[in-house]
């Protein structure tokens, strides 16, 4: 027997698969392997159920996206999460996030947690991102704070969509999740004190059905895991920073990489307070890392 199904958890070769309202444990046909392909929470697929009960994945539908960081396939949106305080935010990962998911053809949402600890840098943020042309939800699990207008957002928007909630670890993430949805029940750990790091107390993503949709908790990304960026060209770039786009075409030098040049029309933005200087620091930062590379290649995974 064969069903159509979508991976929501896969943990040691073994899949779990929605397929109608019925869960599947499911493991990958060994073909999957020599191709270089694995299936990936989000994918949809074929499972094919043997008699004995023993069920294989046979297809992996074809995909609209696929990340590495978190690792999933067929996002619709995801919910870039930081905090306000405990662990900072660091702007050039959010910022790499946040191109990758342009270029990846998935809408950024921007959450900022634990405003209670830290207000002023909350309202920073909100202003940051909100300038850069990206929704942004400042709040805290703590005092309840916000939490409503992000489940308005998600009532809206998830509705046959697929999201996910994406961030450093110990940022907030499971404990948000669990404020909107406490039917989920979610682990949720404490910040080393010494360090303020999160702990990395989700190890696996896993979907949730939400709201006509589904939604994923996600492993927080550790200091290490932004290091690789090969996502893209040097010329692809530009055209995953909202804010940059509509300056394209209006150098002086049409090959202008937009870093520092006289008659940059994005260089002038960022003097006059129309693009964020933070944003154009990332974006100088990501072109240096591309330039060298040729053409786009397969990150395998
Ligand atoms: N003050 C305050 N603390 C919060 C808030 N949200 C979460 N925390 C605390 O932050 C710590 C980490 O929360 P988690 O939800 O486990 O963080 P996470 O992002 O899921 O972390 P990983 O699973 O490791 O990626 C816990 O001690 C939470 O109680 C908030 O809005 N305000
Ligand atoms: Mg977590
Ligand atoms: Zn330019």
């Amino acid at each position: 027997m064969k069903q159509d199904g979508k991976i929501i958890k896969g943990v040691g070769g073994k899949y779990t698969v929605l397929c109608g309202g019925e869960t599947v444990t499911a493991r990958a046909r060994g073909v999957f392997r020599h191709e270089q392909i694995s299936p990936e929470v989000g994918d949809n697929v074929t499972v094919r159920i043997e008699q004995e009960g023993d069920a294989y994945i046979e297809d992996i539908h074809e995909r609209k996206n696929l990340l590495i960081r978190p690792p999933m396939a067929n996002l619709d949106y995801m919910f870039i999460t930081a905090s306000a305080a405990k662990p900072a935010p660091i702007l050039a990962t959010l910022d790499k996030l946040s191109a990758i998911c342009v270029h990846s053809d998935i809408a950024p949402v921007f959450v900022i947690t634990k405003c209670d600890l830290d207000a002023a840098m909350g309202e920073r943020l909100a202003k940051l991102y909100g300038h850069s042309g990206f929704p942004v939800f400042t709040l805290s699990a703590e005092d309840g704070e916000g939490i409503e207008e992000l489940r308005a957002f998600l009532g809206e928007n998830l509705p046959g969509k697929t999201a996910a909630f994406a961030g450093a670890s110990g940022i907030g993430k499971s404990t948000l999740l669990n404020a909107l949805f406490p039917e989920l029940g979610l682990a949720t750990g404490g910040i080393s004190e010494r360090i303020a790091r999160g702990k990395h107390t989700t190890r696996h993503v896993e979907l949730f059905s939400a709201l006509g949709g589904m939604v994923a908790d996600t492993p927080g990304f550790s200091m290490l895991d932004f290091m690789r960026f090969d996502f893209m060209t040097a010329e692809d770039l530009p055209y995953a920073f909202p804010e940059i786009e509509p300056y394209l075409g209006r150098c002086r030098y049409t090959k202008c990489t937009h870093l520092c040049e006289d008659g940059c029309a994005i260089v002038e933005a960022v003097q006059n307070g129309e693009i964020e200087p933070s944003r154009h620091e990332s974006y100088v930062e990501l072109y240096n890392i591309l330039k060298d590379k040729k053409e786009w290649k397969k990150v395998p995974h």
